[in-house]
């Protein structure tokens, strides 16, 4: 067994991708070797590492060579063209995008929720949707506590999720309405500045969005608990980053806002920050930078049996995606799951 690694990031300039290498850096990742791979593009150019710039290269089917871990993030349509050709090398694929993640064999692994799962793979392991990563790990404690029969989800996203593309639209169209310019749309549907689309990816027939569906699948599978109902609103809002969610659940035992607190403030991943009367409550500009998950407005809900209301927000760059993938190669290398 090495003891350190050879890393592959795939999509390696992207919103996602840039903040994966920094994670590897931060957390001091044990890393041999490093490679930066996105489209034809980029080739050519540096992204920054350790103090250092490494060249990005387009990434090829033949490019896994002496790989052990490739972190994808390059959409769903690069990681099933090119994630069987990394395993075929010998690297374990940890997935960013959905291409894998309702694949029996594939395990879609938050650290915090179903870390055992990891050990199941046979070469890939999804990282699941930014939003669904968020509220399992705020939700995890109590589900173990008193269980949990359903859940109601409404979710506040920013662009970031989007990608760069997204970022910078965001950004233009601010300054074009402030300067009652031109406003140009190109990456959602409508205006992004000042306006909110309940709008996530396409529709289904049953008129959710590709979002929401992902939410209650991907919540099922994480909890491997597929009868625990789930239904979710997903609506974009003009912030560059972290996702807030409006969140009431229902237990199967009754349990009091003062234990859902305790819960909490042991649970791995969380900050409870949850005091109303000093206008305490977890808010993107709070999340923005940090990795943890962050939980107030706990508030009993009398309109049902056994219901509460949380508030809950992270950094979605980080937890909802590079962070988490940082974590599963953290937990592969710790358990000597990596050759
Ligand atoms: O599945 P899709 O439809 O392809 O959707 C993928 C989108 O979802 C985002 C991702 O944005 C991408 O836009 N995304 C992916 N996974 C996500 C997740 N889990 C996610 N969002 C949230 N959660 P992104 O900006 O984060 O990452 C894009 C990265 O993917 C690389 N890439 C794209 N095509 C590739 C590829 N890598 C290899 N082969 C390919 N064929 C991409 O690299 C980036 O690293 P890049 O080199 O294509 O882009 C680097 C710069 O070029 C600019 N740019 C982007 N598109 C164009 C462009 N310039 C000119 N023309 C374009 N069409 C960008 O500004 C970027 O900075
Ligand atoms: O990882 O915000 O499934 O547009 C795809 C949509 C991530 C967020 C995923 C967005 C999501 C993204």
């Amino acid at each position: 067994m090495t003891d350190s690694y050879n890393i592959a990031v795939v999509g390696a300039t992207g919103a996602v991708g840039s903040v994966m290498l920094k994670l590897l850096e931060e957390r001091n990742f044990p890393v041999a070797e490093i490679r930066a791979f996105a489209s034809g593009r980029s080739a050519g150019q540096t992204v920054p590492f350790k103090g250092g710039e490494l060249e990005v290269e387009e990434l090829t089917a033949s490019g896994f060579e002496g790989v052990q871990v490739a972190l994808f993030s390059a959409g769903g349509a690069r990681s099933k063209e090119f994630a069987p050709a990394a395993v075929a090398a010998g690297a374990v694929v940890i997935d960013n995008s959905s291409a894998f993640r309702q694949e029996p064999n594939v395990p879609l692994v938050v650290p915090e929720v179903n870390p055992g799962d990891i050990k199941w793979h046979e070469g890939i392991i999804a990282n699941p949707n930014c939003s669904t990563i968020q509220m399992v790990v705020a939700l995890k404690p109590i589900y173990d506590a008193v269980g949990i029969e359903r859940i109601i989800v409404t979710t506040f996203q920013s662009v970031s999720g989007t990608g760069n593309k997204a970022i910078e639209e965001l950004f233009n169209q601010s300054e074009a309405v402030l300067e009652s310019g031109d406003v140009e749309v190109n990456v959602y549907p409508h205006r992004i500045a000042f306006n909110v689309l309940p709008h996530i990816e396409h529709f289904h027939d049953n008129g959710y969005t590709n979002e929401e569906v992902k939410m209650i699948n991907e919540t099922r599978k994480i909890f491997d608990d597929p009868g625990i109902r789930v239904t979710a609103t997903c609506a974009r809002v003009p912030i560059f980053n972290a996702h807030c969610e409006s969140i009431n659940i229902q237990t199967m035992r009754p349990v009091s806002v003062d234990e859902v607190r305790r819960l909490l403030l042991a649970a791995p991943g969380v900050t409870l920050f949850d005091d109303p009367a000093a206008n305490e409550y977890p808010m993107p500009l709070m999340a923005e930078g940090k990795d943890d998950v962050f939980v107030g407005r706990i508030r009993e809900d009398d309109s049902a049996e056994n219901s509460l209301n949380l508030w809950v927000v992270s950094d979605n760059l980080r937890k909802g995606a590079a962070t988490n993938a940082v974590q599963i190669a953290e937990l592969l290398a710790g358990g000597g799951l990596l050759e």
